[in-house]
């Protein structure tokens, strides 16, 4: 698969409706405009490009969203069990996948800009479909592994990895439509995580998916935890690594905006440390920026969230100190 710079397709995804908090929609056009499309062609990046996804017309719009209708017929999105704006975010999903697994196809490194981590159900189908052996890194406060059933909150962002995984409760339409169960819990690591629901906490456990907290941050160092996190999911260096960065992952001292912030997170050479470790893999084949939002926070917050943004995919991308 890909080694060093070669394509990036950078896909924007201006989407809130995985979550309530409006804003994370225009993450993808703040790190566009800091300028990360040219500061990965200084990478030697051949930059692949093609402007923002288009969302609007799909018709399942959030009706509280004031103007968000621009017209155009609404369809009524009802939940389903606890699931809010299902039908939105099934059909946000199935479009962005198949735009990643096209960018995949033709060889492409396909950087996904959140927009919200419901986009994951998007972002690793995508990459599965080109590379079926691929695992993931997940580096995240949260371990977005909730069911439908388990989930308090109902926002899907808190839920695809179940979908992923195919777990009791996620066989249900439209999602089953196009989601295929891709990841086996042996595929994926976590990074990170430090604010797990109950239910999730017994998901976790039961299909003993490996797990580096913060607590194993603090005892081990992050340069320990990388080493053992990769050496789980790809032994040999062979496997084709997916890197699903959420944001929230790090200290809210160091990326205040965005929707769930939790303390007690990643240091900012901590969670750079972990996508330059990745990066010299040369196993990278997917990455995804996520839950960037500009709307929250005040300016000196929103500034180094989005410049942390564009970063951490420099540094995922080959971008080193020296
Ligand atoms: N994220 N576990 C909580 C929930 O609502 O299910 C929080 C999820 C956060 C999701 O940050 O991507
Ligand atoms: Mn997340
Ligand atoms: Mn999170
Ligand atoms: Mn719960």
């Amino acid at each position: 698969f890909l080694k060093g710079p070669g394509t990036v397709a950078v896909v924007g995804c201006p989407f809130s409706g995985g979550q309530g908090k409006s804003g994370v929609d225009l993450g993808p056009n703040a790190l566009v405009e800091r300028g990360l499309l040219s500061q990965l062609s200084e990478l030697g990046w051949n930059v692949h490009y093609e402007g923002p996804a288009e969302f609007d017309d799909i018709p399942y719009i959030n009706p509280n969203q004031p103007g968000a209708s621009n017209g155009r017929e609404v369809l009524p999105d009802p939940d389903i069990g606890k699931m809010k704006k299902p039908r939105l975010v099934s059909a946000v999903n199935q479009r962005a996948m198949g735009i990643i697994r096209d960018h995949a196809m033709e060889g492409r490194l396909p950087l996904t800009l959140g927009g919200d981590h419901s986009l994951a159900m998007a972002t690793v189908s995508g990459i599965k479909a080109k590379y079926p052996d691929a695992c993931v890194v997940w580096v995240d406060a949260h371990a977005d592994i909730n069911t439908p059933a388990t989930s308090d909150s109902g926002n899907i962002h808190g839920m695809p990895i179940s979908f992923l995984l195919g777990l009791p409760g996620t066989d249900v339409a439209p999602f089953s439509d196009w989601i295929k169960p891709c990841l086996k819990p042996s595929d994926i690591v976590y990074i990170g995580l430090r604010d797990l629901d109950v239910e999730e906490k017994k998901i976790l456990r039961d299909l003993g998916i490996k797990c580096f907290t913060m607590h194993e941050v603090d005892r081990l160092g992050v340069g320990e935890v990388v080493k053992k996190a990769l050496k789980h999911v790809n032994p040999k260096g062979e496997r084709p690594v997916h890197l699903s960065f959420d944001v929230d992952a790090c200290d809210p001292s160091v990326a205040g905006s965005t929707g769930t912030p939790v303390r007690g997170g990643l240091t900012f050479r901590e969670a750079h440390y972990i996508c330059e470790a990745i990066a010299e893999t040369g196993c990278l084949v997917g990455l995804d920026i996520m839950e960037v939002n500009p709307a929250l926070g005040d300016d000196k917050s929103v500034n180094e969230t989005v410049a942390v943004g564009c970063s951490l995919a420099r540094a995922a991308l080959g971008e080193t100190l020296l």
